[in-house]
């Protein structure tokens, strides 16, 4: 299952490759026809949405003059994501509330177009599409595509644009798109290429590392701690499998950082949390092995349900829910939990706490 490093590009996409122009030409040179050019990505916008957007709409700016709108799709509710738009002071418009123009180059980055991802009306076209998830999407129609699985982030293809452009990265920018290589090549085994790592050295002189230590180490809200205490509180082992289930999730990115911190327990190759948030149960995964194909395996496991994507080793995922019934939910849960034993090919174990629950009762303090 090294679909990897058998074959490295097997989901790159490019339009019409041998004009000997770079990439970053063409795409510079579509954008020609067109008044200004709107910037989107998917629900809940990340740091490698945010700083592809930034990025390449300086590229616009600088090389073309044309303006831009980065837009945000959904809530940004992760502490370090909200202090990233804060501190670099990034103007975004609720995807909503765009007024699209007739001569509008709409471009779509970290994403594909219906993955499930987005908010914004199908019926808008999109004029490009850059993107390094294993999630494939219908590319049906755009004009450029560049789509590298093989990249651990998307703002390292818009740093190789910036620099092949030979376009000045100012500071805010390259803050953003240091951060935003930071937290997809972040964890181990790393999801990154040579040509991130590239990135990020080429960025790291001028980003501001202060501006990225206050992102990093951002103040953390009450329901961090009230959502991580129930994680671990309901949290079974199966074999090399952990799953946690907070309900209701204080903010649907929670799950992701469930995870983020479960996956570092030594006795486990995967971590899945899933959390209800208002009528849709947020679903996330990390593994620690190379070729975890967490991605598809999410997939599998939801099936029709709902949507799933991402990484080999990071994946995410919704399911709508129809009733939000303890019981409705409770059913949903076993359900998820069999089809990943499944997936894992884990004989039906009987599940083993985290924590003990005599530990827990001994632990509370009146
Ligand atoms: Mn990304």
């Amino acid at each position: 299952m090294a679909r990897r490093s058998a074959d490295p590009e097997s989901c790159s996409s490019s339009k019409s490759p041998s004009t000997g122009l770079r990439r970053s030409d063409r795409f510079l040179i579509g954008l020609h026809p067109f008044d200004r050019v709107v910037f989107v990505s998917h629900v809940q916008p990340d740091p490698d949405s945010l700083g592809s957007m930034l990025g390449l709409a300086h590229l616009v700016e600088s090389r073309l003059g044309k303006p831009t709108v980065i837009t945000r799709d959904g809530l940004i509710s992760r502490a370090e994501n909200r202090a990233l738009v804060d501190v670099l002071h990034l103007d975004l418009v609720p995807v909503e509330e765009v007024e699209w123009g007739p001569n509008d180059a709409v471009v779509m980055v970290d994403s594909q177009p219906r993955t499930g991802r987005h908010t914004f009306p199908e019926n808008v076209p999109l004029y490009a599409v850059l993107d390094h998830h294993d999630t494939p999407g219908d590319l049906e129609g755009v004009a450029f595509t560049d789509i590298r699985c093989t990249h651990g982030a998307t703002c390292t293809l818009v740093t190789k644009y910036l620099m092949e452009q030979d376009a000045p990265i100012p500071e805010k920018v390259a803050t953003a798109l240091l951060y935003g290589i930071e937290t997809e090549v972040t964890g181990y085994p790393r999801e990154a290429s040579p040509a991130d790592d590239a990135a990020l050295i080429s960025l790291y002189p001028l980003a501001d590392k202060d501006l990225i230590a206050q992102i990093r180490n951002a103040r953390l809200p009450h329901s961090y701690f009230e959502c991580m205490l129930q994680a671990m509180q309901s949290s079974f082992i199966y074999d090399r499998l952990l799953i946690s289930w907070v309900n209701p999730l204080p903010q649907p990115e929670q799950a992701a950082e469930v995870v983020d911190f479960m996956i570092r327990f030594e006795k486990v190759e995967y971590a899945f949390c899933g959390g209800v948030y208002e009528d849709t149960l947020v679903l996330s995964v990390r593994s620690s092995i190379e070729n975890a194909r967490a991605g598809e395996i999410l997939r599998q496991v939801v099936g029709k349900m709902g949507r799933a994507g991402g990484h080999d080793r990071r994946a995410g995922g919704a399911i709508p829910l129809t009733s939000t019934a303890p019981s409705a939910i409770e059913d949903l849960q076993s359900e998820l939990r069999r089809r990943f034993l499944k997936a894992l090919k884990i004989d039906d174990v009987r599940g083993q706490r985290l924590v003990p629950l005599r530990e827990m009762l001994e632990n509370l303090q009146s």
